[in-house]
């Protein structure tokens, strides 16, 4: 129940109620909460009140709302460590989730100027691109496109199929190739039409840009990527260490 006599603002003690709700999986993903009338009734309060927690709830990711039909759960962010290396498919199994992806574009390209200097190639020189859809339990995640020299992996096109496979595991165990760091940016962005399309989203949901160079172990830059993920089904985790300050 909200306290009328506590100093935290009566549409803050509703978000929290709701999300301490959510967090115990008394409300479930994908399922209706109480209504902005039920909530006001229950807490005695105005619809207003409860129509600001309820704002602020979905802007924070943790609901969302049908037209005419109320607000509902929103799935768990995807958590993802930035200490290591790793792929897609590894994250997804880590979580217990499926992956999966749709190809969207799958061919053989001389390198442009940005990804011949990315790999440290001339450009012209040809490239595996792969764009590609990126989906956990059927949910669409990111969308990735993925430039791979080509003479490391000749002929992979031919022989996988990545909407089922996974690109490093072919990599690493078809052609023998050792990955061991990467160099990665990550921005935020206001998703474009094309992101909102490919990536069922709705206006002004965020993505998170991110770009990776893979290198292997002579330290050669193999690999390539742009992708788009959703700003609202995923999050990066790190730890962070003390570096200790220096004396003046
Ligand atoms: C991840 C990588 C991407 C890599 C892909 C391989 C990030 C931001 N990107 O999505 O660089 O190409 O995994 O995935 O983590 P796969 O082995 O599942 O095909």
């Amino acid at each position: 129940m909200t306290k009328h006599d506590s100093p935290l603002p009566l549409y803050v003690q509703i978000k929290d109620y709701v999300r301490l709700n959510i967090q115990k999986g008394v409300f479930r993903v994908n399922t209706r909460i109480p209504s902005e009338r039920q909530l006001a009734q229950q807490f005695s309060v105005n619809r207003l009140t409860v129509s600001k927690a309820l704002k602020e709830l979905a802007q924070e990711g943790m609901i969302y709302s049908r037209v005419g039909k109320g607000s509902y759960v929103c799935p768990p962010k995807i958590n993802q460590t930035l200490q290591s290396l790793s792929s897609f498919t590894e994250e997804m199994k880590r979580r217990g989730q499926r992956a999966s992806s749709r190809v969207l574009h799958a061919e053989i390209e001389p390198a442009g100027e940005e990804v011949a200097e990315a790999l440290s190639i001339l450009p012209g020189a040809e490239v595996v691109v792969l764009v590609r859809l990126r989906l956990a339990d059927d949910d669409v995640i990111a969308l990735e496109k993925s430039h791979i020299l080509n003479a490391l992996c000749p002929g992979i096109l031919l022989h996988h199929d990545f909407s089922c496979e996974s690109l490093y595991h072919v990599l690493r165990e078809e052609y023998g190739l050792r990955m061991t760091y990467a160099h990665q940016t990550i921005e935020a962005q206001v998703a474009n039409d094309t992101d909102h399309r490919m990536l069922e989203t709705k206006g002004g949901a965020p993505i998170l840009s991110i770009v990776r160079v893979t290198y292997n172990d002579q330290d050669q830059p193999f690999e390539y990527v742009r992708s788009a993920y959703r700003g609202d089904r995923y999050r990066f985790y790190t730890v962070l260490r003390l570096v200790e300050p220096q004396q003046d």
